[in-house]
Parts: C-alpha cells; structure tokens; sequence
C-alpha cells in the first residue's frame, strides 16, 4: 500500500531523517515543504512556534502539515538556550561551546530536550498538538558524531554515553521527538 505523504514544517534537513525513521512502519511518510518555505518564528514558546511553522507550510502547500519546534534547555542556564537553541550563537560547534562555557560555573548540570509538535490542516486548523521531553545531563565535554545540534553533550537519564555517541536508532526510540511524533502517529492513526 502507498504511503500518506504529510508535509513536515522544517528547513533542517536532521529533522526529516529522523522523523521518517520514526515513522517507519507507520504508512506515514514525511515531505519537505515548498522551498520558499521561511516562517517567522516570533513565538514565545515551543507550542507557538511549531504552530507558526505548521499554519505557514499548510498555507505554501494547501495540505495537512506537521512541525516540530524543538530546544534544550539547561536548568541552571534558567531553562536557556529554550526556544533559542538554533540561534544561541552562529553554528553547531559555537553553541556547544557557549553552552559548555557558561555551565562552567555550576554543579548542577540537568536538562531536558523538548519537543513540541503541531498537526494542522489545510486551513491552518490545530488538528492535534503534543509535548515530547527527554531528561539528562550535560556532558563536561562533547563526544560522538551522531545526530545533530546538542547531541555531542547531552547524556539521556539511563545511559552513560551522549546522544551522538548512540546509535540512530536508539536516539529514535527515547528522543524527545520520537515521543512527539509517536502521539501524533497515534493521532493520526484514527482519523486517517
Ligand atoms: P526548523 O525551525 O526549520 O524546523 P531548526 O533547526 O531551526 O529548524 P528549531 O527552531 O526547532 O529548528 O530549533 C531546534 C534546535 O534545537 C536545533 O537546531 C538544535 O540546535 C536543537 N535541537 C533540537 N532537537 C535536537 C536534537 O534531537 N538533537 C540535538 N539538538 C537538537
């Protein structure tokens, strides 16, 4: 049987791989929006932004759309950088580094991956929005090429290797996406 082909709100490459790993088995695949997809993401927190992907990729491409506003955040940093993981400085490697920067002072070094997904359809109406959280801790220093983002420091509860030293999939069974989009494959999966 064909695949159901959702539109996936994203312009990070990282985020569609994974989600269709996920959704392996599901009779769900995952497309890349339109090219001109560019939302303005001036949300306040991760529900808004994921929304505001999700309305403009259903608007670009007249279908159902889904997208995933995702982020870290450090509990001494005051849940830092949150909704501003991608722009905390100008590439990957310059915000591990800040991040491992201004940790540096403090013991407590808990955080969690949030993940927050919404599902709209054609008209840019909530269908169903959900939250995915993974716990850990930051790692005193980076290790693994795994993944993407934050993977190289951040070390889930229940494991003694980060996210980018573990395999993909691994990482797809306990992320903070996989518990998002696992939810909305639920979703999906009574009213498809
Ligand atoms: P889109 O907005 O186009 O989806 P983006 O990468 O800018 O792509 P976000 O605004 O949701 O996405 O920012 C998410 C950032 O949080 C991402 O760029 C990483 O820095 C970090 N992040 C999210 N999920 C992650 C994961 O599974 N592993 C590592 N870092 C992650």
């Amino acid at each position: 049987m064909e695949s159901k082909k959702i539109v996936f709100a994203t312009s990070n490459p990282h985020k569609v791989l994974e989600v269709n790993e996920i959704a392996k088995g599901s009779g769900i695949e995952f497309i890349l929006p339109p090219a001109s997809f560019s939302p303005n993401e001036n949300g306040k927190t991760f529900k808004d932004n994921s929304y505001i992907k999700a309305k403009e990729a259903a608007r670009l491409s007249n279908t159902m759309a889904l997208a995933d506003d995702s982020g870290l955040c450090v509990e001494a940093l005051n849940g830092e950088p949150g909704i501003y993981s991608a722009r905390y400085d100008s590439t990957p490697q310059k915000r591990i580094d800040k991040l491992l920067k201004n940790l540096t002072p403090f013991g407590n070094r808990k955080a969690k991956f949030v993940c927050a997904m919404t599902l709209v359809n054609a008209k840019g109406e909530i269908l169903n929005q959900v939250i995915g959280e993974c716990h850990g801790q930051i790692a005193k220093v980076q290790s693994g090429i795994n993944g993407f983002g934050y993977d190289p420091i951040f070390i889930p509860d229940g494991y003694g290797y980060t996210l980018a030293d573990m395999s993909e999939d691994l990482k797809n069974k306990i992320s903070h996406r996989s518990i998002a989009l696992n939810k909305i494959i639920e979703f999906l999966s009574t009213v498809l």
